[in-house]
């Protein structure tokens, strides 16, 4: 089988290919602006290429496209952060839409024997509406560029296989959490940013954690590894083409009850400073995921053996 990931190099890209290298041929397209090459395993000697450079450069990917044969198409590479796209809304529009619409136009030309292309969506489409859980048919408010710009490359990628024949499914992440989450930006997911701080905390550093709003604020954190099962299953379920799935747990929990876990499992305390709500930050979230479900998708975390899980893949004790 052969495999282009686009943001391979990231936190969720390169936990797939990690997943599916062994066995396969990877091409991975990543411009390392919020990845690194140390998070994939074998680069050296498994069967992975590893093309430096963004999907916004037609030319190369149009070089990438025409030169080789897919069977799976994942596109991961985005502008990750909602509030880097409030403040660059023309650079995230050319990454997060244009490239897509090229990417698509692309396995139109060249990619005859495709099996799917999956893209990234993002729960945030969902927006502040707020009935709860949230379905793939609940009402779409997407507030931001992140977010118009993943729903209409969502669409885009759907209608393709409709209107064009290309294979197409698409994901709406939820709270991903897991190893190899880049903490590095104050929009980082929360728990890669709590992570970081308690690992900085054990090695006796100073570290505290910021706590937006009173901690009430709820989230469906699906752990990395049961991403990359929903991931493989929408790939490769027949049922999936043209078809959009929530990815979460289907549960929620607080901010406050998650420090908790954090405090059980590592015996220590970090420092909470608590600031104002972020603006657009919504109260509640969760997926219903009854769809994924349909496909034979069935979490094998919980948020205490994931944040476990966690824990021992990234802090040294
Ligand atoms: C997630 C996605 C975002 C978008 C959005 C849609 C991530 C990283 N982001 O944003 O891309 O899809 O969902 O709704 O998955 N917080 C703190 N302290 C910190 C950092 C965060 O208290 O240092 C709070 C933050 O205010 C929020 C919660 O933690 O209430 C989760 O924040 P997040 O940035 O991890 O994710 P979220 O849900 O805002």
């Amino acid at each position: 089988m052969k495999y282009l990931v686009t943001g391979g190099a990231g936190f969720i890209g390169s936990t797939l290919v990690n997943r599916v290298s062994k066995n396969a041929e990877i091409v991975i397209v990543d411009d390392l602006s919020m990845g690194d090459l140390k998070n994939i395993e074998g680069l050296a000697e498994r069967q992975i290429q590893f093309v430096e450079g963004s999907v916004t450069d037609t030319d190369l990917m149009k070089r990438v496209l025409s030169n080789n044969q897919f069977d799976y198409i994942f596109h991961f590479a985005a502008v990750a952060s909602v509030a880097d796209s409030v403040a660059r809304p023309v650079e995230t529009h050319q990454v997060n839409f244009e490239s897509v619409l090229n990417l698509l136009e692309l396995c139109r030309n060249y990619q005859n024997d495709l099996k799917r292309l999956v893209f990234a969506s993002s729960a945030a489409v969902y927006g502040d509406e707020p009935t709860l859980p949230k379905a793939e048919e609940s009402v779409i408010r997407p507030l931001t560029p992140y977010a118009v710009d993943k729903f209409a490359a969502e669409r885009y990628a759907l209608n393709y296989a409709t209107l064009y024949g290309v294979p197409t499914s698409a994901v709406r992440f939820f709270n991903v959490y897991g190893p190899n989450q880049n903490p590095a930006s104050p929009y980082s997911g929360v728990l890669s940013i709590l992570t970081d701080r308690y690992q900085k905390r054990l090695k006796g550093e100073e570290a505290s954690f910021t706590l937006f709003g009173d901690g009430s604020q709820t989230r469906d954190f699906v752990f990395i590894e049961d991403v990359v099962d929903a991931l493989l299953l929408v790939a490769e379920s027949a049922e999936s083409l043209a078809n959009v799935y929530n990815v979460g747990t289907g549960d929620a929990i607080s901010l406050n009850d998650v420090i908790k876990v954090y405090q059980d499992f590592l015996k220590t305390d970090l420092p909470i400073h608590h600031e104002a709500v972020r603006s657009g930050d919504i109260p509640a979230s969760y997926a219903n995921i009854a769809k994924l479900k349909s496909l034979g998708y069935a979490p094998k975390y919980t948020i205490l053996s994931g944040i476990q899980a966690y824990l021992e893949a990234t802090i040294q004790k």
